[in-house]
């Protein structure tokens, strides 16, 4: 059908007339709307068939649909056109792509790191879990009898005075001074065997230096079952120091000390991670200091309602800022918390 009306071929020349202005995909979209939309002027045109007689409706119509057609099809076709034009830019813009361009302003973004803590903590965890002990958790906020009491610390004891304690306003309540507690909260909650580790926040009402925080972590390692030894606290603690430091050949060294919810107490000492013959960082000695241990009082394992004549367990515990300076070579305990973006960026 051909075209022949004047007002359609009118219509039609408009449409050609905005079509080539159109460069956009969205210039295109609204010419669409307005051609070919609900209310477009087609649509518009079709509204007025319903008025006209029989005969001429005859005529006009399928000359409205052929002009509906015709600006169908040419609106296609630039919408067709524009789509490879964009393909085509795409392809090119690949083709001069420099894999080697220095992109300054990507590389000068700031990223995020994980803190030293969360680094050594997840390999103590990797090491604990594989010998089957399991996470346990208690709160900072303690009461005397979790902190101290239960651990075999009355209140005129003199070994209170070995950690200085932050006391709360609260009577009876202070902030943990060791994760010993934890021990406490898991003994009291769960029947042997038991086999748990228990990194953690604690705090001390010290001076601090290069190497004393007033807030630092610790974690503990603590077996309960029979007939638990001397032996197997050496044996554990070869195992567990050696994963730590990824050494095979690494020693243990075990010396008399006291903690009150510990008999015998024992220092742990493990062989200079850095010399065979002595050097600055053990002091000339070959030998480093990593943490008490000792096997359960059993004035402790009484408090937490475990019969000592039935159980035994063993006991460490480590501070793990003082590892981390070993491990990656931190001169000052304070930068831990200190939120320098520049020390923080090193992990
Ligand atoms: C204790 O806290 C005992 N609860 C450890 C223990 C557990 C003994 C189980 C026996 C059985 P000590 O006060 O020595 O022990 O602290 C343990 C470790 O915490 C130290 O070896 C040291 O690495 C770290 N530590 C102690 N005081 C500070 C401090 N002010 N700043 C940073 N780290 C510290």
């Amino acid at each position: 059908m051909k075209i022949i009306d004047q007002s359609l071929l009118q219509l039609l020349e408009t449409w050609r007339n905005e079509l080539v202005q159109a460069n956009t995909d969205q210039q295109l979209e609204a010419l669409r709307i307005t051609y070919l939309g609900r209310n477009g002027r087609i649509n518009e045109l079709m509204a007025q068939l319903k008025t006209m007689p029989l005969e001429e409706k005859r005529a006009f119509g399928p000359q409205i649909q052929e002009l509906q057609q015709i600006i169908t099809q040419e609106l296609q076709a630039l919408q067709q056109t524009f789509i490879t034009q964009a393909f085509n830019q795409e392809l090119n813009k690949q083709k001069d792509f420099d894999v080697t361009a220095h992109v300054p302003s990507a590389l000068d973004k700031p990223s995020g790191s994980l803190h030293p803590y969360t680094h050594l903590i997840e390999r103590i965890e990797d090491i604990f879990t594989s010998m089957g002990f399991a996470y346990a958790k208690g709160p900072e906020v303690e009461t005397e009898w979790y902190n101290f009491e239960a651990l075999n610390i009355p209140a005129d004891h003199p070994a209170r005075d070995m950690q200085d304690t932050f006391w709360l306003t609260t009577p009876g309540l202070l902030l943990r001074t060791h994760t010993s507690s934890v021990q406490i909260h898991t003994m009291k909650n769960q029947q042997p065997p038991l086999a748990v580790f228990t990194p953690g926040r604690v705090f001390r009402h010290e001076a601090t230096d290069a190497t004393h925080d007033f807030m630092f972590m610790q974690c503990e390692g603590l077996l309960i079952d029979k007939n638990i030894s001397l032996t197997h606290l050496c044996s554990l603690l070869k195992v567990f120091m050696r994963g730590l430091f990824e050494k095979n050949d690494l020693s243990i060294r075990l010396r008399p000390s006291y903690f009150p919810f510990v008999e015998p107490g024992l220092e742990v000492d493990i062989s200079c991670i850095f010399c065979k013959t002595g050097c600055a960082l053990c002091k000339k000695t070959q030998w480093i200091e990593m943490g008490g241990s000792g096997l359960v009082h059993p004035a402790t394992l009484k408090a937490c309602g475990i019969d000592p004549a039935v159980y035994s367990g063993c006991a460490w515990g480590i501070g793990i800022e003082r590892l981390a300076m070993l491990l990656y070579g931190i001169n000052d305990i304070r930068l831990f918390h200190s939120g320098k973006i520049e020390f923080l960026k090193q992990f």
